[in-house]
């Protein structure tokens, strides 16, 4: 098969598996410790089990395994799972590593996305996002304040069907370096509504409008 009838055929068959499952498997953390990797070393929650540095539990809120912790509870629901990190202190640890639910359509371009807080205030966290190895954000991506939920992206062009993704931390500090991750997503970039659509919604809206006034 010739690479130009390859990439019809894959864009084709690509659009209804993207748009049915355009996700990380276990992306949201409520399956708990499982369809990913990390470098850290996994401790179950519970009462000062994030007090050494280097490792990280699925759990409902980061206080619960460390009193000094945000009260926080997930990003997906507010009562979900999600990963609680006592951050390692050395350069570009592995934090998660993971694969996507779907088959990437090679020259697509996808955001790779999670949300991310601090749990402590001392020392943010350093993210890097990764595809295959390869670096995409040129400085590290840090959540600001403690205990908020923030998303941080990067954008990248598939070259391959099948990736491995990455996250990692390069805080080099001991004191705090403590930080929470939830929902992470692998996703076309939401798209940009046309003109025609947007002339739509916006008589649409004005339709609405107007039954509103004559109630
Ligand atoms: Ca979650
Ligand atoms: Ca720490």
């Amino acid at each position: 098969m010739n690479l130009r009838k390859r990439f019809f055929t894959a864009s084709v068959l690509g659009i209804a598996p993207l748009a049915a499952h355009a996700g990380i498997i276990n992306g949201d953390f409520e399956a708990g410790n499982t369809g990913f990797t990390s470098a850290y070393t996994y401790v179950n929650p519970g009462t000062d089990s994030l007090y050494p540095e280097s490792v990280y539990t699925i759990d409902t809120n980061a206080q619960a395994s460390h009193p000094a912790f945000s009260n926080l509870g997930d990003h997906t629901s507010g009562s979900g799972k999600y990963m609680i990190v006592n951050g390692s202190g050395a350069a570009d640890k592995t934090v998660w590593e993971g694969t996507t639910d779907f088959e990437l359509i090679i020259g697509q371009t996808y955001s790779f996305s999670a949300w991310v807080a601090n749990v402590h205030d001392a020392n943010p966290a350093q993210l890097q996002f990764k595809v295959d190895g390869v670096a995409l954000n040129a400085t590290p991506l840090s959540p600001t304040g403690v205990g908020q939920w923030q998303q941080i992206s990067a954008t990248f062009v598939a070259t391959s069907t099948t990736s491995l993704f990455t996250l990692s931390n390069s805080q080099l500090a001991l004191n705090g370096n403590d930080f929470a991750v939830d929902d992470i997503m692998v996703a076309p970039p939401a798209p940009v509504p046309e003109p025609a659509t947007m002339a739509v919604l916006a008589a649409g809206a004005l339709g609405l409008i107007r039954r509103r006034r004559r109630a």
